[in-house]
């Protein structure tokens, strides 16, 4: 018996314990390694119940997703959980930590289940263009029943263990010792009752032809373009018309067509390249990261009151620096608004709240931030601001703490030319609205310390963010790559393209939103003015023409009520014939000749654009990986997931096509950034 799985014996209860770290996946050792414990277990006439538990930090977290991609080792997990499924002995799982995917089905299978409180249940196989594939779409429907079966599994969410038992999803629940509460459960309970066969029946469910078209109307429409969810819904409509063994036999044909699907390998890749941003290769430190209690927080706008939510959140003592007082009263009740609309919509408690905002202290002096571990500045973009700022925190808080700025453009070198001690300064640079967005881009300058890298990237960990480390350059790696994106976006109009057509192509592309819709909700006038900053502006006439030309008319999107389209009051988006004049006008002047495009030919060329900007990026090592750019493309601008990001779904398209393409847009446009990035003849 190899030391992953070992079975152990005692008053007449055979324990068969899984230690496989970090999460226990099911990789094919612990799989053979169970169905060999059960088996030998199961032959032991003296025991009358078996618990499956699992040491470490959780009970079973799923597949090893690192196997996918290998030809899969028996025994296969469905054998594994119908094994478990028709045990002649009762078998009961012990649960605790992150009972998922694989794991998850593992538990159902068993004849009964206990818990430690908290415990988290959850199928998340759609995140990873997966459905569950051994038996869970055909067990939870039978535990939970169709309607919430249905909603777990479309949206891979999870549930919170019950905190008494239900007797369906869990049967004795335990603040203490899961091991003692299942031998307890087995001696008190099962050893009287004996198993209870599984319900292995079909599911009758007068209303299940209205559950289905709700969960197709309202959760298959949430993951547009994923085919994994339009899967888990007809696997999990297996059970109202087979039996257990054979709805399961059916559904993993199923899952192993999402499994060989290039939707899935993107997903997958997207987990693990997440998982890799947030390991950077740094050089090794030898101080113990700093301690980063107490926040700062200077900028009370939008971004600021945002970013000081987000640390509210997870846990942390917050200061909020305002200039003025004025300004400080309008941060402060916008953080107050939003709270009690976040216990309005039940999202927290009225407690939870409370405790937020006695953590947060308001202030327009900067002696009361003196003890700050950690200042994240954010506040107007503008070097001479950010400067003085600067300054006065070098003359305020200790050397020790992190200074950093959540500038989206401007060259936080320079911002530091102001600092003494220039190695604890960094980029800490939001997504708006901050307190949802999940992207971080942490910004190395020229003397950030390791010590201070490692503390941000542990620190993005503790208020949920997903890290990415990047390089200075002008954008970072997001909105430099972004630039770009717009930039072709732009060109297209001068070529004749409407708004709506470029903005369709992309969401038919898999984008949320198109471009010029964003730039309209964000403000055409914010790249107006990083532009005028931006000191290797392009000098071509036509680049950013078709935004400059809006802006200096006046049309700076919804807050005008006009920019690339109009708005009525509730800010309903139409076209606007007056916006295609400037632009032909504009195009005749520069003898730009309109050109026709499809949907496809509009979205590959803004794609191409990002894709030749991250290479380039690779090229400038301002990011250490392809991984790190899709984790930014991914988590900060919305890319669809199910492609991987910019530069995996380049992968996908082969680079030699993709190196071909941007060739021929060389070619025809005569324009220097079609040229293909160096990096990519590294990669052919
Ligand atoms: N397989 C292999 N490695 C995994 C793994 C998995 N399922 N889950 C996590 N890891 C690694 C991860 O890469 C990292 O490794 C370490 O564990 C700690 O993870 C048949 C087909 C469990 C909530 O989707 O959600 O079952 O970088 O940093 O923040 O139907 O990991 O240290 O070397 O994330 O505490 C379904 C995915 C699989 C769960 C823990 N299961 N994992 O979070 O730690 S498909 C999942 C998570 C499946 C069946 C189907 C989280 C976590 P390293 P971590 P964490």
């Amino acid at each position: 018996m190899s030391n992953i799985v070992s079975v152990v014996s005692q008053n007449e209860v055979a324990v068969i314990t899984i230690n496989n770290p970090p999460v226990n996946a099911l990789s094919a050792e612990v799989r053979s390694g169970l169905l060999d414990a059960l088996t030998q277990a199961q032959a032991d006439k003296s025991i009358f119940a078996i618990v499956i538990q699992c040491e470490g930090r959780t009970f079973i977290a799923g597949a090893d997703i690192k196997e996918f991609g290998q030809t899969p080792k028996l025994p296969h997990l469905p054998d594994v959980v119908l094994a478990i499924a028709n045990s002649s002995v009762p078998i009961i799982a012990a649960l605790h930590g992150s009972v998922l995917g694989g794991g998850f089905e593992i538990a159902l299978a068993c004849q009964y289940r206990v818990g430690l409180k908290g415990t988290t249940l959850g199928l998340p196989e759609v995140n990873l263009g997966l459905i569950p594939g051994a038996g869970g779409t055909q067990l939870l429907p039978r535990v939970l029943g169709l309607s919430k079966a249905m909603n777990m599994i479309i949206t891979g969410k999870s549930i919170k263990l019950p905190d008494t038992a239900d007797n369906a999803l869990v049967h004795a629940v335990t603040d203490s010792d899961v091991l003692a509460c299942a031998l307890e459960f087995s001696h008190t309970f099962v050893k009287s009752s004996g198993g209870q066969k599984l319900n292995n029946k079909i599911v009758e469910q007068d209303d299940a032809e209205d559950i289905k078209q709700h969960a197709l109307k309202n959760l298959v429409s949430k993951r547009k373009g994923q085919t994994a969810p339009l899967k888990a819904l007809e696997a999990i409509m297996y059970t109202t018309q087979y039996s257990l063994e054979e709805g399961m036999k059916k559904s993993r044909k199923l899952f192993l067509e999402c499994r060989d699907s290039p939707q899935s390998a993107a997903m997958r890749y997207a987990f693990f390249a997440e998982k890799k941003a947030q390991k950077p290769k740094l050089p090794s430190i030898s101080a113990p990261l700093k301690n980063i209690e107490k926040v700062t927080v200077i900028g009370a706008g939008t971004m600021g009151a945002g970013i000081a939510m987000c640390l509210l959140a997870s846990g942390l003592s917050v200061y909020l620096l305002e200039i003025n007082a004025e300004n400080l009263e309008r941060g402060m009740s916008y953080i107050k608004n939003t709270l009690s609309s976040s216990v309005k919509k039940g999202r927290i408690s009225e407690q939870q709240a409370f405790e937020q905002l006695a953590r947060l202290t308001g202030t327009t002096e900067y002696s009361s931030i003196a003890d700050s571990h950690l200042v994240i500045e954010a506040a107007f973009e503008s070097m001479v601001v950010k400067q003085d700022i600067f300054a006065k925190l070098e003359a305020t808080v200790s050397t020790e703490c992190i200074l950093a700025s959540n500038t989206s453009y401007l060259d936080i070198d320079e911002i530091a030319y102001v600092v003494t001690h220039k190695s604890r300064v960094i980029g800490l640079h939001f997504f708006s609205p901050a307190h949802i967005m999940k992207l971080l881009e942490i910004v190395k300058t020229k003397h950030t310390d390791t010590n201070v890298i490692s503390s941000c990237m542990a620190f993005a960990k503790t208020i949920k963010k997903q890290a990415a480390l990047v390089g200075m350059c002008y954008g970072f790696v997001g909105n430099r790559m972004y630039a770009s994106y717009g930039r072709e976006a732009n060109f297209l109009l001068l070529e004749g393209c409407s708004p709506e057509q470029i903005d369709k192509a992309l969401v038919d592309f898999g984008m949320a939103m198109g471009p010029l819709a964003v730039n309209d909700m964000s403000g055409i006038d914010i790249g107006y003015k990083a532009r005028k900053e931006n000191p290797n502006l392009s000098v071509d006439p036509a680049y950013f023409l078709a935004a400059n030309l809006l802006v200096d008319s006046g049309r700076l999107g919804q807050k005008t009520g006009s920019g690339f389209y109009a708005y009525d009051e509730k800010l309903n988006r139409t076209s606007d014939p007056i916006v295609m004049d400037i632009f032909k006008n504009a195009a005749q002047k520069l003898n730009i000749v309109p050109q026709s495009y499809t949907s496809e030919e509009i979205s590959e060329r803004l794609v191409l654009a990002l894709i030749n900007e991250g290479a380039n990026i690779l090229q400038e090592s301002i990011a250490e990986n392809a991984e790190v750019i899709d984790t930014i493309w991914l988590n900060g601008y919305g890319f669809p997931r199910y492609y991987g990001g910019p530069m995996f779904y380049a992968q996908q398209l082969g680079w030699k096509y993709v190196k071909e393409k941007l060739l021929a847009l060389h070619q025809q446009t005569g324009k220097d950034w079609w040229k293909p990035s160096t990096y990519i003849d590294s990669l052919l």
